[in-house]
């Protein structure tokens, strides 16, 4: 039944029967055991060119790359269909959807019943983190869409090797079940992105499983990225004693030749790919000073057998949002994207490029929109219409980034000296200052926020708290999560110093305060200065700040009295600060570890 290739690719007992049983009821025409090949790879590409989906660029621009448009009901991950469905609806907490599971696999049995007629089911292994690493985790993801296992093969280590890691091993691997919920009947002509208009996005905690139906598109579909390293690997990460979190990971090299390594959490739309790709400003490079990344949106942190925290990026690509970036905002996604890329929902040129929003300065005479339509500057001008979706994606191999750290697949990890929290603030949050100790720093992340930037979210401007930018992804209840991150401290010999940066202050005028980008060297200077005791600070009610001398201004003219207002703490707006920090903490009373509460009593004593 399970059809493995005659030379089988697993001998794995668990693996087979599981094969076989949701064959039986996916009941797909075929099984396709995935090997990771290249050739494979090119032959899953053609296919979906051959079927429409896939359209292949001008390689001599663009080599090896292709462009997916989705259909316009699949273009984003679904927050209100995403499922936690642990046995008690107190284990997943108020912040995620909850359903019992015996009755959330009784409607998922329905779905998938026969949901993969006419298609083909890839069985597709994957490892997060290094292959054999001590903190990869493995998963074998069954899917009937052929755009996931490209993608995948991208995002994730995939095939062979893995198989042969799940069969040497015996581990236990992470079952995970993808269908697009569009099955075929015979002769039935199949559709460029099939997708069902019913999306549901499920994870079983306590069983590790994910099943996902509906959704073709991104961390929908991907099942390795948010479902397995954020919301299934968060709870193994609690009962295992490590951390799953949504950060990137970046390495500072100093004049020294030594390197820091810190990570970083921020909310969406605050420019996280572009810090994990930070180029220093001229001055500072001249000095020596150099960023290496690590990865871009996900770190698995662990202690290690000296009692300090390391981290892996358990990714192998960037999914990155498309729209915004260009050599002036991040000249390093750009060199990565520019080859052996998928690229999905942007905009196609007459010669068989692509361009999204913001690329480039002006943009082409004459574009094919994300949904095929024509486009011009003035189309968009009378219409607005985008030439890309504003959620349009690249996938692009992580080795291709040219400041891609040289330790960035060590199988150890690499050692974390610091954590950064970021939020887009107009007003009361600092440029940067530096939390008191642990608990402060777990309390500063635990209450972070962003204003919102798009209509469609509701109120623009308002604060959204985001605890640890984990508020979609934790797989368990915040509080807990909360209790977690203080509890760490105890299996720890040292803890990484926490910092909290806006790069987003507006003054009086309305504009920016902060020129970002690559003056955030500046910034992530003092940070790994402080780090590592070389700079100096002062104390103020909510943490240590730079004073305008703490901060190396080489090369920049940035007046004093700017750099005052950056900085500037607003008693009357942290009053409502804290008032907005009582709000998410009444959601979440029940499990909130004592220390938030303590924390927040002397920061209002302080204030
Ligand atoms: O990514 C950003 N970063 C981090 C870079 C390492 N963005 C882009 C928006 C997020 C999607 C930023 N936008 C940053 C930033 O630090 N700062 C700003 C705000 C800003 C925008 C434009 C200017 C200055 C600040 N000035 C000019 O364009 C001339
Ligand atoms: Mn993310």
């Amino acid at each position: 039944m399970s059809q493995n290739p005659s030379v089988p690719l697993s001998r794995n007992e668990h693996l087979l029967r599981w094969v076989d049983k949701m064959a039986a009821l996916c009941r797909p025409a075929a099984i396709h055991w995935v090997d990771g090949s290249a050739a494979e790879y090119e032959a899953l590409c053609a296919q979906l060119v051959a079927g429409g989906t896939f359209t292949r660029l001008n390689q001599e621009q663009w080599p090896g790359c292709y462009l997916a448009r989705s259909d316009p009901g699949d273009v984003a991950r679904v927050e209100d269909r995403t499922f936690i469905c642990s046995h008690a609806r107190e284990a997943a907490g108020p912040t995620n959807n909850w359903v019992n599971p015996y009755e959330m696999r009784r409607k998922l049995r329905e779905l998938f019943s026969g949901c993969m007629a006419g298609r083909t089911m890839y069985v597709l292994p994957f490892s997060m983190g290094p292959v054999g690493s001590p903190m990869a985790q493995i998963g074998v993801e069954l899917t009937d869409s052929p755009y996931v296992v490209v993608n995948m093969r991208i995002m994730a280590r995939i095939g062979l090797p893995v198989f042969q890691e799940i069969d040497k091993q015996d581990r236990r691997v992470v079952p995970c079940l993808h269908s697009v919920g569009a099955p075929l009947a015979a002769g039935q002509a199949d559709v460029p992105w099939p997708c069902n208009r019913e999306k549901y996005i499920v994870h079983f905690p306590e069983a590790r499983e994910i099943w996902s139906y509906g959704s073709g598109y991104g961390g929908n579909a991907l099942l390795g990225k948010k479902c397995f390293a954020l919301r299934i690997a968060s709870n193994m990460a609690r009962d295992e004693g490590w951390m799953a979190e949504h950060m990137l990971i970046l390495g500072v090299e100093d004049p020294r030749g030594e390197k820091t390594y810190v990570a970083a959490a921020f909310p969406s739309a605050c420019g996280k790919t572009n810090f994990a790709m930070l180029i220093p400003p001229k001055p500072l490079q001249e000095k020596g000073w150099k960023v290496w990344t690590v990865g871009d949106d996900i770190a698995w942190i662990r202690p290690d057998a000296r009692g300090r925290l390391r981290a892996i990026n358990p990714e192998a690509g960037f999914f990155g949002v498309a729209p915004g970036t260009s050599v002036r905002t991040n000249p390093n996604a750009m060199a990565a994207l520019a080859r052996n890329t998928l690229f999905t929902n942007v905009a196609l040129t007459p010669e068989g490029g692509v361009w999204w929003e913001e690329m480039t300065p002006q943009p082409p005479a004459r574009l094919t929109d994300w949904q095929g339509k024509e486009w011009t500057p003035e189309i968009a001008r009378a219409t607005g219409a985008r030439a890309a979706h504003p959620n349009a994606r690249f996938t692009a191999p992580a080795s291709q980034c040219p400041t891609i750290d040289p330790a960035w697949e060590d199988p150890e990890g690499v050692p974390l000296s610091a954590i950064v929290f970021g939020g887009r603030r107009a007003t009361t949050m600092p440029l940067v200052y530096q939390a008191f100790n642990w608990t402060s720093g777990v309390y500063l992340g635990a209450t972070m926020g962003s204003e919102m930037t798009t209509a469609a979210a509701g109120t623009v401007g308002r604060v959204r708290r985001d605890p640890m930018a984990m508020l979609p992804f934790c797989g368990y209840h915040m509080g807990d999560y909360f209790r977690h991150w203080i509890g760490m401290q105890k299996r720890l010999t040292e803890t990484p110093r926490i910092f909290h940066v806006n790069w987003f202050r507006k003054g009086a005028d309305g504009k920016f305060l902060w020129p970002g980008f690559g003056d955030n060297m500046r910034v992530l200077k003092w940070i790994v200065d402080r780090a590592r005791g070389r700079a100096l600070a002062r104390e103020t009610p909510i943490g240590w700040m730079p004073q305008y001398e703490d901060l190396d201004w080489t090369g920049m003219e940035f007046p004093r009295e700017q750099f005052e207002a950056l900085q500037h703490f607003d008693r009357a707006l942290w009053r409502q600060e804290v008032i907005g920090h009582e709000e998410l903490f009444l959601d979440l009373h029940a499990h909130l570890p004592k220390e938030m509460i303590y924390e927040r009593e002397l920061l209002i004593c302080r204030m």
